[in-house]
C-alpha cells in the first residue's frame, strides 16, 4: 500500500473564504480525520439542493432508478430507512453546479496536498418514522471503495440540520491513522457491514449548509432518525489524482480542477 500522504508544511497556505486558515484545517483534519466547514451552502442552494435530492430519490412516491435501501435486510420488504444515490451530478444541473463550483476544490487540494479528481457524488436520505431502522452502522468508506492510497475527502452538506435527533454523523478521532479496520455483518441480511471501535465516536450536530470533511479512512455512521422530517445531505467526494481505485489508475476520473468553471 502506499503510504497516505503527510501534511506538508502549511506555512505557505492562504486564509479560506471563511476566515479560518487552509494551514489551521489541515491540522484539524489531519489529527482528527475531520473538519468542520460552516457556511459552504447558501440558504438558496440548500434549498435548490433538496428539491433535485427530492428528485432524485423518488419517482411518483417510490424510490427512482439507482437508489440504494442501505437499511435492507436479505429476505425482507424494503424498509426505505436509509437510502443512498450516486452520481447524482450527471443528470442534474444544481448538483453540477456544484461540482463546478471553483471554491471547493483548492480547499480540498489544500487538505491532500495537491491534485484531487472527482471520484462521485452522493446523497443520504435519512426518512422519519422509521426508528432505529435509519442508523448507519460505524465503517470506513475505503472499506467499500479500495482506493490506494486512502486519501480521499468527503464534502458531507447538511441539507437540514442535523442534530442528535435526526441522526448527525459522528466520527472516531483520529481512526483515519488506523489502516484498514476489520468490518462484520452486525446481523444475518444486513447489507452493511460494521466496524468495531473500542473508543467513542464524537457526535458532529451542523446547521443546513455547513460541511463535515472527512478521510476515507476514518470510521463514521449515524444515529438514527427520531424526528417527524428527513435528514438529507449531498455529499462530493475527492481522490488525490495519483491514487489507484481496486489495483487500476483513476484516468477515467476526471480531474477536479478541469471541471471548475
Ligand atoms: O449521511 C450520513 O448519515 C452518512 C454519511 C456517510 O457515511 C458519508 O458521507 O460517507
Amino acid at each position: 500500500m502506499t503510504p497516505s500522504r503527510q501534511p506538508a508544511d502549511a506555512a505557505d497556505l492562504t486564509s479560506t473564504s471563511t476566515g479560518a486558515t487552509a494551514a489551521a484545517d489541515r491540522e484539524a483534519f489531519w489529527r482528527d480525520g475531520v473538519v468542520r466547514w460552516d457556511g459552504v451552502l447558501t440558504p438558496q442552494q440548500v434549498a435548490d439542493l433538496r428539491i433535485s435530492v427530492e428528485k432524485a430519490f423518488f419517482s411518483a412516491g417510490r424510490p427512482a432508478e439507482g437508489v440504494r435501501d442501505l437499511s435492507e435486510r436479505q429476505g425482507e420488504p424494503l424498509d426505505l430507512a436509509l437510502l443512498q444515490k450516486v452520481d447524482l451530478w450527471q443528470s442534474d444541473a444544481t448538483c453540477e453546479a456544484q461540482v463546478r463550483r471553483p471554491d471547493l476544490v483548492p480547499r480540498v487540494e489544500a487538505l491532500l496536498g495537491g491534485p484531487v479528481r472527482l471520484f462521485r457524488d452522493h446523497s443520504f436520505y435519512k426518512a422519519a418514522g422509521k426508528g432505529e431502522r435509519s442508523r448507519l452502522v460505524l465503517h470506513q468508506d475505503n472499506r467499500y471503495w479500495h482506493l490506494d492510497p486512502p486519501d480521499a475527502v468527503t464534502v458531507w452538506m447538511a441539507l437540514d440540520d442535523a442534530t442528535l435527533e435526526n441522526g448527525c454523523v459522528q466520527y472516531v478521532h483520529g481512526s483515519h491513522r488506523w489502516g484498514r479496520v476489520e468490518h462484520t455483518r452486525p446481523e444475518e441480511g444486513a447489507v452493511l457491514v460494521e466496524a468495531h471501535s473500542d473508543q467513542e465516536p464524537v457526535a458532529y450536530p451542523v446547521p443546513a449548509g455547513s460541511a463535515l470533511v472527512h478521510h476515507a479512512n476514518t470510521l463514521h455512521g449515524s444515529g438514527p432518525n427520531l424526528t417527524s422530517g428527513p435528514r438529507r445531505a449531498y455529499a462530493l467526494v475527492f481522490v488525490r489524482a495519483d491514487a489507484t481505485v481496486r489495483g487500476r489508475p483513476m484516468t477515467d476520473f476526471p480531474l477536479a480542477a478541469d471541471l471548475v468553471k
